[in-house]
């Protein structure tokens, strides 16, 4: 074994390295992203029992569960979009396994969008946390830090009004600039989904996925503790199931911080 990896487990054991969990829980309460009805909804989580030490299964509990590949905190492939359908390595089983470990950088919004929640991250509101905290480096994660997470009664999560749901995301610009001029690994939202929830009536549509997975970048959704997050110098592990052809999964998403 490497004297880093050996290090690294002395680290973990003492605390100095720690293992934060990026993930909600999962279960019939996670709220799920509503479009308008003129598209397929996806459902949320849901379960059943096949045994639990009875008849069925003396010895066993087991259950069987039903839910949508973009239910709670996930991962979005580029095969999930239009846009990156024809991209090489872009469905669940195709990724190489090499980019679901990445650094990430967190750029805290949580003031920002609590004034507006339907605050979007401008490519200027970047270049001034890189004055700050350096530049973003090719292959790191872009967390956006908003304290969305905090709102955990899902009608307050979701905050669908007359018009629409209003939750914080991305300028078209900025995931333009993310994707192509700091070569991003993906981004990462406390939000139900990558775009704003206005996102639906921007040019184009859901700019955030149209350009990101267009340009073979990932997401990650409704992530949690990212306020536990540096502005740099974590590490996200972010794997999602291996489904065939997999436009996403929930994963369990950690960061490690030390
Ligand atoms: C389909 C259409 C629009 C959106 C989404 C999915 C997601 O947010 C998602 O989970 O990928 S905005
Ligand atoms: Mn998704």
């Amino acid at each position: 074994m490497s004297k880093l990896l050996t290090q690294l487990i002395d680290e973990l054991n003492h605390g100095t390295i720690k293992v934060v969990d990026l993930t909600q829980p999962l279960g019939v309460d996670t709220p799920v992203i509503g479009l308008p009805p003129i598209f397929g909804a996806s459902p949320g989580f849901s379960t059943h029992v096949i045994s639990k030490y009875d008849e069925k299964g003396p010895g066993w509990y087991w259950s069987v569960i039903t839910l949508g590949e973009h239910t709670g905190t996930h991962f979005d492939a580029p095969i999930h979009w239009i846009t990156g359908k024809d991209l090489p390595e872009n469905a669940l089983d195709t990724i190489p396994v090499r980019k679901l470990v990445g650094p990430a950088c967190v750029i805290d919004c949580s003031k920002e969008t609590a004034a507006n929640p339907d605050f979007l991250l401008t490519v200027d509101f970047v270049k001034r946390w890189e004055t700050t905290h350096g530049m973003i480096p090719a292959g790191a994660w872009l967390l956006l830090r908003t304290d969305w997470s905090h709102r955990t009664n899902p009608v307050d999560f979701l905050n669908v009004l007359a018009d629409g749901a209003h939750s914080p995301g991305f300028h078209a610009d900025c995931s333009r600039f993310l994707a192509r001029e700091r070569n991003v690994l993906g981004v990462g939202v406390e939000t139900v989904g990558t775009d704003a929830g206005q996102a639906g009536g921007f040019t184009p549509p859901f700019p955030n996925h149209t350009l990101m997975h267009g340009a073979g970048k990932f997401g990650l959704a409704s992530l949690r503790n990212l306020d536990q997050l540096p502005a740099t110098g974590s590490i996200v592990i972010a794997s999602p199931l291996k489904i065939v052809a997999g436009s996403g999964s929930p994963c369990r998403v950690l960061a490690l911080v030390g």
